[in-house]
């Protein structure tokens, strides 16, 4: 006990007396917005405690002084009335909360791991992260997990969200991250956005890439089911049926090598692989795309002229239409090897850049927060890898599992099972995210110990809860992230956190500390943290980061890799042709299209399409308070095309069932043909606030991605009904 005292005494307080005494004259603090992954940079405006005003921060590469909506109106989502200040914890769901104290609250938790642990071995506990915390929380998580309690049950929201695109890199790039940076917009012959609708998600990249398309620099390929306003905006939008790209992809491929634009030179010095792809998709003549995609094969062969001429620069975007699919890496890899045949990758204007969906889910990917992985890109069945980090953890290699542990889906269904008996949730809301969330339920009404780790109560999960921890926002601490660009930048503290409200990584050390894990874990701050982060990171060619330094960063955001204190990041990887592979050469891997794997049915004729809608983030736990963007984006809605609803007597406004083989879904009707007839578009932030019925994921299905295991959201067979 007095160990621990210690231990909290050299914990310096999140916000210094020295600072909030600053803060009472007007100051301006500069920070990240909380939201999306474009990393936009903020000028926040702070007197007395309070922010008074938020403006971007000209001086951000990412943003240079934009923001959309939802960055302009952060400063409404600190004081909102239903900010979780206090921890609590109840026996049972059927008592009321106490509050006792952050610190009893916590050796609470500690006394309940230590009995499931004993009772049930380690891995009956798990853990589930989120791309939202700072890359400081991530790693703090993961070494307690991972390290201390020697479970590799510890995945993330990137699950559902990243997980694709970050294994099509690493088995074509042989690293993770995009070789790309956000200045090759202004380079670009050619935008080739696929599944991504930028116009709403990336609002302040998509005004980058708007302005050049409309001066006629660059042609603007999307595919996409929906007519999206970034397919509004685009030369050519190709009208995709759902789960058909890898048969697009290939055909472009196949018009490109038959037009001979493919880089010979390129492919035999620096790429392997090349013959069995090109010999693949010898059969994907545009003609049979044509009738598997539903587009005309005039508009295949022209988006391989447009992408594929040897005259022209060529940037890929794409992002959970693209990655949300049992076809999610195949997926990533067609675009890759359209890149890879032309040469249009290295070097300036051309190259695959997947968008990373929230604010540091790259930061995420660094540490290794999903259930195969290790920090610094390494994973834990790779026994020098394990090696490596238990050094650094100052743990034995022995304490780290070899084999991955549960990945989101398998750990849902592990807690209906009863395999997994505590599950400790930091920042997501997997109850109104995660698909078919009736067993998502049932696995959380299951769980014997549920601890929720939230900046507001109640969300749809916490209210499951057994303990609430209460976790200060990103405005309220310090900490990096890294946007879709790999640009880390630094994260300060703009006001304090309210009542008992702690950093993420705070929490987790504090924990830490009571299991037993004092040492491994005494870290005076969050810069602390970031050395030992950069640690892991340091002799990994493609992520290095020895240049970056909490004190650099406060003057300026990087990139990594950046090896060098006195040089600037890199900007553009793979500049020397040399990829991260064992061979130093770029991979082919053959792929072929494949049908979704919740098809159409006489009974289920319709395909579901999920996704997002421009003023609203997630599951509203933060834009849910902000009168603007709530009139912008007032209610849950199914967009159903007019043939289809004529044909189901289905009227605008009607109230309606979503049938699946999950489960049902209650929602409202909106006429819209900018969906295809035949398919229907539910963004999915309502979740269960509009009632209980009213989550989009109780029709959605956990059937994956066999590589990266990322489920698909995107593609789910239902019926529509009239509600009677
Ligand atoms: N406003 C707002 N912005 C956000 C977020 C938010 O909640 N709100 N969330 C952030 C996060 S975490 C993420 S991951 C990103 C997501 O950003 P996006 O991926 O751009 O957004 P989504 O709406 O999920 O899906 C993108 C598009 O994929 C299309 N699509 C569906 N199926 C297919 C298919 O089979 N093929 C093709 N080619 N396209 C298909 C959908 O019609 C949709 O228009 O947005 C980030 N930005
Ligand atoms: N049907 C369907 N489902 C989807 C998707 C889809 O396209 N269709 N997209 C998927 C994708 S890409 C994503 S990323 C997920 C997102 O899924 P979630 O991460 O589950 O969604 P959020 O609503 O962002 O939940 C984040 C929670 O963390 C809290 N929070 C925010 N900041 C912090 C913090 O700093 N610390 C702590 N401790 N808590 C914090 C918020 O209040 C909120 O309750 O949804 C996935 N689910
Ligand atoms: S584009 Fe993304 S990062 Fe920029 S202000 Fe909007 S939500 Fe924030
Ligand atoms: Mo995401």
């Amino acid at each position: 006990m007095r160990k621990r005292k210690d231990f909290l005494r050299n914990l310096r307080p999140s916000l210094s007396p020295d600072l909030l005494k600053s803060r009472s004259v007007e100051s301006i603090v500069k920070t990240i917005c909380p939201y999306c992954g474009v990393g936009c940079g903020l000028a926040v405006k702070v007197c007395d405690g309070r922010i008074v005003q938020v403006k971007g921060d000209e001086d951000h590469p990412a943003n240079f002084g934009s923001l959309c909506t939802k960055g302009a109106t952060v400063d409404q989502i600190v004081e909102a009335p239903n900010r979780l200040i206090s921890a609590q914890w109840r026996a049972d769901r059927d008592s009321p909360f106490v509050a006792p104290g952050f610190d009893s609250t916590l050796e609470y938790v500690a006394e309940r791991f230590k009995e499931i642990i004993r009772s049930h071995g380690r891995d009956s506990v798990a853990f589930y992260l989120s791309g939202q915390l700072t890359t400081e929380s991530q790693y703090a998580f993961n070494k307690l997990a991972k390290g201390a309690l020697g479970t590799n049950n510890l995945d993330s929201n990137s699950r559902l969200c990243m997980a694709s695109a970050a294994s099509a890199y690493k088995l074509a790039l042989g690293a993770d991250g995009p070789p790309t940076c956000y200045d090759d917009i202004e380079l670009t012959d050619c935008f080739f956005i696929l599944g991504a609708n930028m116009a709403e998600c990336h609002p302040v990249l998509w005004q980058r890439i708007k302005r050049r398309a409309s001066r006629k620099r660059a042609r603007l390929i999307v595919v996409d089911p929906r007519r999206t306003p970034t397919a509004d905006a685009a030369h050519l939008h190709l009208a995709i049926q759902p789960g058909t790209d890898v048969a697009l992809l290939n055909a472009m491929l196949h018009i490109i090598i038959a037009q001979g634009w493919t880089n010979e030179t390129f492919l035999r010095a620096h790429t392997e692989g090349w013959d069995a792809i090109k010999e693949r998709v010898e059969a994907w003549s545009p003609a049979r795309a044509a009738k598997i995609c539903g587009i005309p094969e005039v508009e295949i062969h022209r988006a391989a002229f447009w992408f594929g001429h040897t005259s022209t620069e060529a940037l890929s975007f794409y992002a959970m239409g693209a990655n949300q699919s049992t076809q999610g890496v195949a997926k990533n890899l067609g675009i890759i090897h359209l890149h890879l045949a032309t040469g249009k990758i290295a070097r300036p204007g051309s190259g695959p850049f997947s968008l990373t969906g929230q604010p540091n889910a790259m930061g995420g990917r660094e540490v290794g927060y999903m259930s195969g992985l290790l920090p610094g890109h390494r994973s834990v069945t790779d026994a020098a890898h394990r090696e490596e980090i238990a050094k650094i953890w100052g743990v034995s290699p022995r304490r780290i599992q070899s084999k991955p542990g549960l990945d989101a889906v398998r750990l849902f269904e592990a807690l209906e099972m009863g395999q997994v008996k505590a599950l400790w949730v930091v920042g997501s809301n997997p109850l109104a995210t995660m698909p078919n969330s009736n067993m998502v339920r049932r696995g959380l009404e299951r769980a014997e110990l549920l601890v929720v780790q939230d900046c507001y109560h109640p969300t749809e999960t916490s209210q499951l809860a057994h303990v609430l921890l209460p976790a200060a926002l990103n405005l309220e601490m310090e900490g990096t992230m890294t946007n879709s660009e790999r640009r880390i930048s630094l994260l300060r503290p703009c006001v304090p956190p309210p009542g008992e409200a702690r950093p993420d990584w705070e929490i987790a050390c504090r924990f830490a500390a009571l299991m037993g894990y004092e040492e491994q874990f005494s870290y005076t701050c969050a810069g602390d943290i970031f050395e030992e982060h950069k640690q892991c990171c340091s002799n990994v060619y493609s992520l290095q980061m020895d240049g970056i330094s909490y004190r650099r960063l406060k003057y300026q955001p990087i990139q990594w890799p950046c090896p060098s204190s006195s040089r600037p990041g890199v900007s553009r990887r793979y500049r020397r042709r040399i990829f991260a592979t064992s061979t130093g050469r770029a991979k082919f891997h053959v792929i072929d299209y494949e049908p979704p794997a919740d098809p159409a049915t006489a009974k289920y004729p319709l395909l579901l399409n999920t996704g997002r809608l421009a003023h609203q983030w997630h599951t509203r736990t933060k834009t849910g308070h902000v009168a603007k963007l709530n009139k912008l984006n007032p209610g849950p809605f199914v967009a159903t095309h007019p043939e289809d609803a004529a044909r189901l007597g289905l009227a605008e406004g009607a109230r309606a069932r979503l049938v699946s083989r999950r489960g049902f879904v209650r929602t409202t009707v909106k006429l819209d043909d900018s969906v295809l007839p035949g398919t229907l578009f539910m963004p999915f932030h309502w979740g269960q606030s509009a009632g209980e019925e009213g989550c989009v994921n109780r029709a959605t299905h956990g059937e994956n991605d066999p590589i990266s295991l990322q489920p698909e959201l995107k593609l789910s067979a239902v019926r529509l009904e009239a509600e009677v």
